[in-house]
């Protein structure tokens, strides 16, 4: 059916308001929309590593989600939602629960609970197969606990365990590509998004992530306003930045067949980007054009590998 924004946007909220989520948090985006694209009337099991969305929306004894919730740690968001999914077959195989029902089950975590803390139980989940989604919502630094760097972390980017100073231009390392980690697990259905246009990107991988039988990844962008100290209304901006300079590329692997989605007329200088956001304030102080440079390679170097992957 033809993506009809009035009418996803109408759908009932599965993520009730009342959480605590800072106000334009980009996660709180992620989870919202993916969850719009369950369809009625199915039921999904809802879990959550630890991180500023756990802590924010499972405040026991509240809850902000309608569906079912699990609370994990960060090392076993993966295995947790892999069992769940286990156990739900087998009650199907005993005929303890009814052959037509259809529950989906998705896991939320933080960059810091993905890229780092629970990639080896992520990484056993996707291998085996299980159906079920994993949603990363990638703010790029462990924010919950005060902004320290994470593998998801841009380079040069001003962290509290990488603080810029006379010897330090921020993280020296480049951002892990955990995408392409999990693609390489040949798991049915990988996708990279992010808060675009109309949203109708981040809609279709979602649907597709969820209703793919099989596991299935997601790797949203979801900016984090105090972390990356932009202007808190400036998302949208920053997010389509993201994807016009060619940081964040919109992209899916399916069944080992990468796609790309969009492809900007014009590739904006990486610069663009960065000059919005405070964790790269000492970019462009003088005689720091360099630092600029090299990231510029390094966006050009995974784009033109992504190109390769594409068009190969
Ligand atoms: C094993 C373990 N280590 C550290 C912590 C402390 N901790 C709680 S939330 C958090 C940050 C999570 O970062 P991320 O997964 O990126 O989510 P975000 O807060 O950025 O949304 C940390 C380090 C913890 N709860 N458990
Ligand atoms: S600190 Fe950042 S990631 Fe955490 S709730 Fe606030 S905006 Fe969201
Ligand atoms: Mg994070």
């Amino acid at each position: 059916m033809a993506y009809n924004f009035k009418e996803i946007m109408n759908r009932p909220e599965r993520l009730a308001p009342g959480h605590r989520m800072c106000a334009g948090c980009g996660g709180t985006i992620a989870v919202r929309n993916v969850l719009r694209a369950l369809h009625e009337g199915d039921k999904a099991v809802i879990g959550n590593a630890t991180g500023c969305l756990e802590v924010s929306t499972f405040t026991y004894p509240y809850v902000a989600y309608e569906d079912s919730y699990i609370h994990n740690a960060f090392e076993n968001a993966g295995a947790t939602m892999s069992g769940v999914e286990g156990a739900y077959k087998a009650l199907k195989r005993k005929g303890k629960l009814p052959e037509e029902a259809d529950t989906k089950f998705i896991t939320f975590g933080g960059d810091g609970g993905t890229y780092d803390i629970g990639l080896q139980s992520l990484s056993g989940a996707m291998e085996r197969n299980h159906d079920m989604v994993y949603v990363c919502y990638d703010n790029g630094a462990y924010m919950n606990t005060g902004i320290q760097r994470s593998s998801a972390t841009p380079m040069f980017a001003d962290t509290t365990t990488t603080p810029v100073g006379t010897k330090s231009n921020g993280k020296p390392q480049n951002r892990k590509d955990l995408a392409s980690i999990i693609a390489a697990h040949d798991v049915p259905y990988v996708g990279q998004t992010t808060f675009i246009k109309n949203f109708k990107d981040l809609h279709t991988k979602a649907e597709k992530a969820i209703y793919t039988p099989g596991a299935a990844f997601l790797n949203i962008l979801a900016p984090c306003p105090r972390g990356w100290r932009y202007n808190t209304p400036d998302i949208m901006e920053i997010c389509s930045l993201a994807v016009e300079t060619c940081y964040w590329p919109l992209f899916e692997v399916i069944e080992g067949k990468w796609i790309l989605n969009y492809e900007p007329k014009n590739k904006l200088p990486i610069e663009d980007w960065l000059v919005k956001q405070g964790r790269f304030k000492h970019l462009f102080k003088k005689d720091n054009e360099y630092l600029i440079e090299a990231f510029q390679n390094e966006v050009d170097r995974r784009w033109n590998e992504l190109l390769t992957r594409v068009n190969g």
